[in-house]
């Protein structure tokens, strides 16, 4: 059997704040994510510390078993959480080896993980937790649109900004923005869609970006949303330009990554090589068929699009943060640099070690930019009135 890896160490802190520096300055790290995890009590603060986290421990009441812990012991090491991949069979082990979990059966933790706990008295005084990371499944939400639907995925407090996040081409959200938006989702409220004729969506017809602007406000109206954030990966992120070239007025601010407006037939047959791969993962797809003939269809009217998307682009005054991964193998960095040349309010920003995908990208370096970006958007002059439209 393999070793368990350690996943995190958690400190009880007094002073969140204070400690937060202090760890800052030992680590050299950054702090990159607050969560509040209610069901425990507490609010986690965590710090990167090489393969495993530092979770500082903040009470958020006199109930929690943390308070219990400060008062009685003060600050310091709470406990030692190791990651398990089937956290129930984990549970079975421990009950194997006379070890008693604290709970019937996993609850929630932070970072959206499923957690339990063995008796610091079971465990040579050291409260340990057992992790497991995979994900609570999604959960989706039909909005009829035209004769069909769009699957929306809602994730996060409706109080919170919203923001939409969009996946590329021959993509869905599932495939795609999932892990990303499980990572935004205690910030923002996050609606994750896919596009008309993708993922669990129903087809409405070919390809445009016109259909897929007209599928973003859809989600919005739906959900009594005015104003976004809008993230787009590759097609998303053109999707998501159309989308704020038409819609000023509804979009806050705007972040795409590995997304080019500079098609020409060399990109499009590299886009064509990609669906083989993309047939493999959407073996169940229903639409699969028809889903490769609009995209190729959609691909094809590209090239001829990019006079169109330079004329309009210089008119998207919400910032956006272009992305481009430095080992992109669809598109070359000119293509990040030539964007962001177009946007008035733009920044750009490169990220190492990764190839075109999504999924590629080192979330604990990407996130805290998202963030950190929409967070900072101008959201006080919320213009009002009449929308634009496509
Ligand atoms: N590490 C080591 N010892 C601990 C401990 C810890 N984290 N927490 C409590 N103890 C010790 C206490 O000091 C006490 O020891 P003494 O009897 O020698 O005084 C003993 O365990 C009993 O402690 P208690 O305060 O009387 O509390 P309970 O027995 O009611 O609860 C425990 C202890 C472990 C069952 C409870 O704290 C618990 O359920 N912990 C798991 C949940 C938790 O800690 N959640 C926060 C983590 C947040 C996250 O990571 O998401």
């Amino acid at each position: 059997m393999n070793t368990l890896a350690l996943e995190h160490v958690g400190i009880a802190v007094e002073a969140p704040d204070a400690a937060g520096r202090l760890f800052e300055k030992i680590l050299g790290g950054r702090r990159y994510k607050q969560e509040t995890v209610g069901d425990q009590g507490v609010r986690t603060h965590f710090l990167p510390a090489g393969a495993a986290k530092l979770e500082l421990l903040e009470v958020l009441g006199p109930e929690s078993p943390v308070a219990r812990f400060l008062e009685k012991r003060g600050e310091g090491v709470h406990h030692l959480a190791f990651e398990v991949t089937d956290i129930e069979a984990a549970m079975d082990r421990m009950r194997h080896l006379g070890l008693t979990p604290l709970s019937d059966a996993p609850r929630p933790g932070a970072d959206g993980k499923r957690i339990f706990f063995l008796h610091p008295k079971d465990t040579c005084g050291v409260l340990v937790e057992f992790c497991q990371s995979t994900p609570v499944p999604l959960e989706m939400t039909r909005v009829p649109y035209r004769n069909g639907h769009l699957a929306v995925y809602e994730m996060g407090a409706p109080a919170n900004p919203a923001l939409v996040m969009l996946h590329g081409a021959i993509g869905s959200t599932q495939r795609e923005t999932a892990s990303l938006a499980r990572r935004l989702a205690p910030h923002f409220h996050v609606l994750a869609l896919d596009f008309s004729g993708h993922g669990a969506s129903t087809d409405a017809g070919p390809f445009s970006a016109d259909l897929f602007a007209d599928n973003v406000r859809t989600v919005l109206d739906h959900f009594g949303v005015e104003r976004a954030h809008l993230f787009g990966f590759s097609m998303g992120g053109y999707a998501a330009l159309h989308f704020a070239a038409h819609y000023p007025k509804r979009t806050i601010c705007l972040a795409v990554h590995g997304t080019s407006i500079a098609w020409d037939a060399a990109t499009v047959n590299a886009m064509k090589g990609r669906f083989p791969a993309a047939e493999t993962l959407e073996k169940t797809s229903e639409n699969k068929q028809r889903l490769f003939e609009r995209t190729t269809r959609f691909i094809r009217m590209l090239p001829g699009q990019t006079e169109v998307m330079e004329a309009v682009l210089p008119r998207v005054e919400a910032p956006v943060l272009v992305s481009a991964a430095d080992r992109d193998n669809l598109f070359p960095l000119e293509a990040a640099l030539r964007l962001q040349g177009l946007l008035p309010q733009s920044r750009l920003a490169v990220l190492p070690g990764a190839r075109h995908a999504l999924t590629a990208l080192d979330l604990d370096v990407y996130v805290p930019l998202l963030r950190r970006h929409f967070e900072n958007a101008e959201v006080n002059n919320h213009p009002q009135g009449e929308q634009g439209g496509t």
